[in-house]
């Protein structure tokens, strides 16, 4: 096996299609409101990483862009009952 193959393999385990996406949520209040972010998006296809955060209120979001998009990701936060602002 060459090396060029081994790279590509390890690029690939690493998560080349990993995007970072850093949403501004309103009505986050304490931690048991990050928490049901937190499940909500841990439970979607794609998701790798979240962090809700009530006191900036942000929720990052590290995801695989070929099996999930920001819209999704957006509404998935909505349904848990906060609004997603930008
Ligand atoms: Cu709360």
């Amino acid at each position: 096996m060459c090396l060029g193959k081994i790279h590509d393999i390890l690029f690939l385990y690493k998560g080349v299609n990993d995007m970072e996406k850093v949403f501004q949520v309103e009505g986050m209040m304490c931690g048991g409101c990050e928490k049901r972010v937190n499940t909500a998006l841990s439970a979607v296809e794609g998701v790798s990483e979240c962090k809700a955060d009530a006191s900036t209120n942000t929720v990052r979001v590290v995801y695989d862009e070929a099996k999930v998009n920001e819209t999704t990701l957006a509404s998935t936060i909505e349904d848990t009952g906060y609004d997603v602002i930008g």
